[in-house]
């Protein structure tokens, strides 16, 4: 057997480095580009570099902090939307969108805008990143797209003023508010607004540190009020919770909504009406009492009244101010995601003030569990008008499951109650609710008051 000359080794060894190289070569220009600790399409990269270079003509950001920006842009988004992979493809689908969205006039005010620290109830950040800048350009963008929105919307809100002097609805203390002034200078946040995930993935036993929670959670002060930083709110929702021996739930609550609530870019704060002692529990009177105490604390357009233990699943379920009274919690799990029967009210309802106040509130007298939200249902119909609810497909709910804690007791009043409802609901309810504030603090992400129903602690 002929074995080849070691020239013609060499030879050889010299064409398969030169092919090496030369694949290599290709490959860093050609393959993907690392961002932090992803990697994206190539492809993908230079469609955002060209655009930034072609709209950036003197001032555009070389490779590297391009990438940064687009690293810090995923941090963020992933960090706030809690995505899984397949949602962060598609959060990077949407920046290369947003930077294409980038208009000359947004360039010229600088790549850095600066955070508007006046508002009041905001987190002071005097540092800015880039995705700050990126978020503010898109609701800007969309903001300015809906200036007929706009118009619209400043008539509707004028209407709401001559209707709150009518009503004499008493608003003392608005200190978590964003004024009008500061505000001016935000345009409208979107009707769509444009960082929802759709459907989430819920474990209700989640074991929840709130610190981590308050981490995830930038911009909600203390005693939990939130306003979106980069566009003015078109909803400003008071989130009220009646509560009792329920801090896990509480938790999970926490853990989950408050990220839908951001992401959904209303103004909200949420109060906790937990009720002292051992008498049943009424759930009507501690929701009267959230909405006239959080009326007291802050210009709010519309107030949820929330079951603790019901945890959205998909945050397209919007927690925005209703044009009818709305009930939210359709599908929960625990009925097999169906509505139990038409005219169910409970879990989860939103009500404007002036629905709230034109219903005379929740009955005051349902003790123990059940009937109060049919009572509330009757109060809609007999004041002339209808609820409202979203599609089930959206508005799906986990409720989590006791562990340990007492269940209410049923109330073996309710059925006559219900029946005598219409007859009542002009005397009993928000205008004769009785009860003593005996503690208030503020936590990290809620304020809690704790109350004597009718100046009662025990029974
Ligand atoms: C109903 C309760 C509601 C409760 C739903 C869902 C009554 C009144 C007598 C008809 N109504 O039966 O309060 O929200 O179940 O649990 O008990």
């Amino acid at each position: 057997m002929n074995f080849p000359s070691s020239k013609m080794w060499l030879g050889g060894l010299t064409v398969v480095c030169v092919m090496v190289l030369l694949l290599g070569g290709v490959y860093v220009r050609m393959g993907p580009v690392t961002t932090g600790k992803r990697t994206i399409h190539r492809s993908r990269f230079l469609r955002i570099k060209g655009y930034q270079q072609l709209h950036s003509p003197g001032g555009s950001q070389n490779d590297k902090g391009l990438l940064s920006a687009i690293a810090t842009h995923w941090k963020s988004s992933s960090d706030a939307r809690n995505l899984s992979v397949k949602e962060q493809a598609v959060s990077t689908r949407n920046m290369s969108k947003e930077a294409q969205r980038t208009t000359d006039k947004e360039r010229n005010q600088g790549r850095t805008v600066t955070r508007d620290q006046n508002l009041k109830g905001r987190e002071g950040q005097s540092k800015t990143t880039s995705s700050q800048t990126v978020r503010r350009q898109k609701m800007s963008l969309v903001g300015q797209k809906e200036e007929q929105a706009v118009r619209k919307e400043n008539e509707r809100q004028t209407t709401h003023t001559t209707q709150k002097t009518k009503l004499q609805l008493t608003q003392v203390n608005h200190r978590p508010v964003a004024t009008k002034k500061s505000v001016s200078k935000l345009s409208l946040c979107p009707k769509k607004p444009p960082d929802l995930v759709g459907s989430l993935f819920i474990n209700a036993y989640a074991k929840v540190n709130l610190d981590e929670v308050k981490k995830k959670n930038p911009g909600v002060t203390f005693g939990g009020f939130y306003t979106p930083p980069d566009c003015q709110p078109r909803d400003r929702v008071a989130i009220v919770i009646p509560f009792r021996d329920r801090e896990e739930h509480l938790k999970v609550f926490q853990h989950y909504m408050i990220p839908v609530f951001r992401r959904q870019l209303i103004q909200f704060k949420i109060y906790v009406i937990e009720q002292a002692g051992n008498c049943d529990f009424n759930r009507g009177m501690l929701l009267n009492i959230g909405v006239l105490e959080a009326a007291k604390d802050g210009d709010w357009q519309c107030f949820c009244l929330h079951d603790v233990d019901l945890i959205l699943e998909n945050d397209r379920n919007l927690y925005t101010c209703p044009e009818r009274p709305k009930h939210l919690s359709v599908a929960v799990d625990k009925f097999n995601y169906r509505l139990l029967y038409s005219t169910l009210f409970g879990g989860i309802t939103i009500l404007t003030k002036e629905q709230y106040w034109k219903i005379n509130g929740y009955s005051n007298k349902y003790w123990g569990w059940g009937g109060e939200d049919d009572d509330l249902y009757k109060r809609v119909v007999n004041n002339g008008m209808t609820i409202m609810r979203p599609d089930a497909a959206v508005a799906r709910y986990k409720m989590v499951r006791g562990t340990h804690h007492k269940t209410s007791k049923i109330n073996p009043a309710r059925f006559s109650l219900l029946s005598t409802a219409t007859h009542r609901m002009k005397e009993d309810g928000l205008n004769s609710v009785s009860y003593k504030v005996t503690g208030r603090k503020e936590y990290q992400l809620y304020t809690k008051i704790t109350v004597a129903l009718n100046g009662h602690v025990n029974c």
